[in-house]
């Protein structure tokens, strides 16, 4: 018998559970991390397992999956959408386990030669089933509790990347299955915005947690207007319903018939062989995630061998062919020690958190962003507070939700300081926008550290050996104060600094001679005028050919810059009205800073004028900016997708899905000798 204290904890796990599991499938609004949820429902499922008479018919552990949604008409799956079983060893020995399973259920002795696998990114989003008939789709359901969904169509049209008709070799029924999902640009971008409308008052707009729950929001919305603003991406990785049945050996046949089809299938997908393939596969997605454009929680090992798979079968709804093996989580819970506020580069003050170090996403945190003085507000975060703390790939660790019920005191609500933390000038929030910021200009330490900085950098002058210490010091000794100041350095100055050698100094300075020689559009843009980024710089430069008619542009002349709109117009006339940043830019010259100037650009007279060209892949001997330069030289605008609006897609080794989607619409495919006679003709 289970003692009452026991029996109150059930009770209590299940309250908790479907409290989450309500915030999460029907309002797609966690409040939790998921491997947190994971932890609870783990704890209810082994007290059920050790007291049986505690499982309730309603317990969070009787159902599987998601609960469909009102609103939505149900979708009964012709085959159950199968769950997969997660390997819950996170080291290397998760891949041997499976292997191990794997050969026992098949009988295999050691000396039987090994299993050939398919391994495969797990994408963090959400399972759907998209149905054809003749070719053409028909249905889009989610996984729902794997025997019933909800049906989407509506919203699945929207993607891109989901053909709506498919070649005439296809089965008369064929259901392809895969994972629809939200990259972390479009997630940030997407965010951003909400951001924007909610400093702007917009009453029902909230943030996402992370691109899984802004995709799960998306497929769900019952307007497809909404739904449109949402990008969504997609990859397939198996079918439902197929009829008449089509007859694969191999799980990866069946993919490369996917992919002939036009689904876009992951390229990271690879055949391995035994269980030590299956462990330098893990390592090495392991190592590429943070570069990833996507988010993925791990992997997924399936037996090739369609035959094998059979004779392997399933256990209650988990193929005993396929596991999961995966990642350290990408968000964890942890305290608020402070909140602290940043200067940066533009004078935008950022609130930031100071945490009790985290392990989140393969690293240890102990900052993590609030954005701004609203976003701290909304999600009302307290010192003491704990917070669910999310960091995926190169974005900046940020605190997502603070979790409500573990508040143990009154901590006192966080107010943006109306000074400069750094320099003592005004702080102000302009009328409609989301930041306060200094108003101290290269008075203020921290934007003058920035600037530097952001002066220096590889895409900007390109001053090696000027970093983050360096700058630091350079600064806080006062030696300097402006742009122009860092040609000014001396041998003796710097041999000054602390930890400074002769030689370190030497080099510096000639890197700073070298820097001298650059290009317009890398002087404008490590000007660090706000809104001028390296694309916009490039537009300016190609337009005016020179720098004084950028500085003396009317708002009107500006604006005739393709791509310059009355925000970033407005940013640039206004820098260069001030007398203190004409001065800079006349020091710098007078220091020798030069470039060649071009005469203004007439764009029709250009080879590529009015052409959109996109790159993808490798190729056999330019970088991609290199490849970018040339076509822009030549008047092309160089775009980061593929749509009905591109011209040309430039594809080398290893071209994904871009290459897949020009092929579907038709879109001219060049190699590298291909675009060196465009740019020429
Ligand atoms: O990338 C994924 N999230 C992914 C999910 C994947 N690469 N493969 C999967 N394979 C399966 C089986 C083995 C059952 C065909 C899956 C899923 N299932 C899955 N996703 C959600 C529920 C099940």
């Amino acid at each position: 018998m289970a003692s009452p204290k026991v029996e109150e904890r059930a009770a209590a796990l299940r309250e908790l559970l479907h409290h989450h599991a309500h915030r999460y499938y029907v309002l797609d609004e966690p409040e939790l991390p998921d491997a947190e949820y994971d932890k609870l429902f783990r704890e209810l499922q082994e007290i059920e397992d050790k007291h049986p008479e505690l499982r309730t018919p309603d317990s969070p552990t009787q159902r599987v999956g998601g609960k469909p949604l009102e609103g939505f008409a149900k979708v009964r799956h012709k085959l159950p959408m199968l769950s997969i079983r997660t390997e819950t060893d996170i080291e290397a020995s998760g891949a041997r386990n499976f292997d191990g399973r794997v050969r026992r259920e098949l009988g295999l002795k050691e000396a039987d030669p090994p299993i050939e696998y398919v391994a495969e990114l797990k994408f963090d989003g959400l399972a759907i089933n998209l149905r054809y008939e003749d070719g053409v789709l028909v249905q889009a359901a989610t996984r729902g509790d794997g025997e019933v969904g909800e049906d989407v169509t509506h919203n699945i049209r929207t993607i891109g990347q989901v053909p709506l008709r498919l070649p005439a070799d296809v089965p008369p029924v064929l259901e392809v299955r895969g994972e629809v999902y939200m990259r972390r640009d479009d997630f940030e971008k997407l965010n951003e915005l909400q951001r924007e409308k909610i400093a702007r008052g917009a009453k029902n707009e909230k943030t996402f947690v992370n691109p899984r729950n802004a995709a799960a929001g998306a497929v769900r919305q019952l307007d497809p207007a909404i739904a449109r603003q949402r990008p969504l991406s997609f990859f397939a990785y198996g079918f439902g319903e197929v009829a008449p049945a089509l007859d694969f050996g191999t799980q990866y046949e069946s993919l490369l018939a996917l992919k002939s089809w036009g689904f876009p299938v992951s390229d990271r997908t690879q055949v391995c062989t035994g269980p030590e393939d299956l462990v330098a596969y893990h390592q090495a997605v392991g190592k590429e995630r943070d570069g990833l454009p996507f988010d993925i929680d791990g992997v997924v090992y399936k037996v090739n061998s369609i035959a094998l798979q059979r004779q392997l079968g399933f256990v209650s709804r988990e193929p005993r062919w396929a596991v999961a093996h995966k990642f350290p989580a990408q968000e964890q819970v942890t305290t608020v020690l402070g909140i602290e506020v940043y200067v940066g580069r533009t004078g935008k003050l950022t609130p930031v958190a100071k945490l009790e170090p985290v392990f989140v996403g393969g690293v240890t945190v102990t900052n993590a962003t609030l954005h701004n003085e609203d976003e701290v507000r909304r999600k009302d975060v307290r010192v003491g507070d704990q917070v669910i703390v999310r960091r995926a790939g190169d974005v900046i660790p940020e605190v997502v939700a603070v979790v409500p019920d573990k508040r143990h005191h009154e901590a006192r609500l966080f107010t943006m300081p109306k000074k400069c933390p750094v320099c003592g000038s005004a702080a102000v929030r302009e009328e409609g926008e989301a930041d306060y910021r200094c108003t101290g200009g290269l008075f203020c330490g921290a934007q003058r550290k920035q600037a530097i900085l952001h002066f220096a950098q590889r895409r900007a002058m390109d001053i090696e050996g000027l970093g983050e210490k360096l700058v630091d010091q350079l600064v806080e000794a006062n030696v300097i104060k402006t742009l122009p100041d860092l040609y000014r350095l001396g041998l003796a100055g710097l041999v000054a600094l602390e930890r400074m050698g002769e030689k370190s100094a030497q080099n510096l300075l000639e890197n700073l001679e070298k820097s001298k020689d650059t290009t317009l559009p890398r002087f404008l843009y490590g000007l660090g005028i706000r809104h001028v980024g390296e694309a916009t710089a490039k537009d300016l430069a190609k337009h005016f050919g020179k720098l004084d008619a950028i500085m003396d542009a009317s708002v009107e002349q500006l604006l005739e810059v393709p791509d310059v709109g009355p925000v970033v117009a407005e940013s640039i006339h206004t820098f260069f009205q001030q007398p203190h940043n004409r001065e800079v830019v006349e020091q710098l010259r007078a220091c020798g800073v030069k470039w060649q100037e071009g005469e203004p650009a007439r764009r029709e007279a250009l080879p590529l004028a009015g052409k959109t060209v996109v790159l993808t892949g490798t190729l056999p001997t330019l970088t991609r900016d290199e490849a970018k330069d040339m076509l822009e030289a030549a008047g092309a605008k160089v775009a980061g997708s593929v749509s009905k609006k591109t011209d040309y897609v430039v594809a080398g080794a290893e071209a994904g899905s871009k290459l897949d989607k020009a092929r579907e619409l038709g879109v001219p495919v060049l190699d590298e000798a291909g675009l060196r006679k465009l740019v020429s003709s």
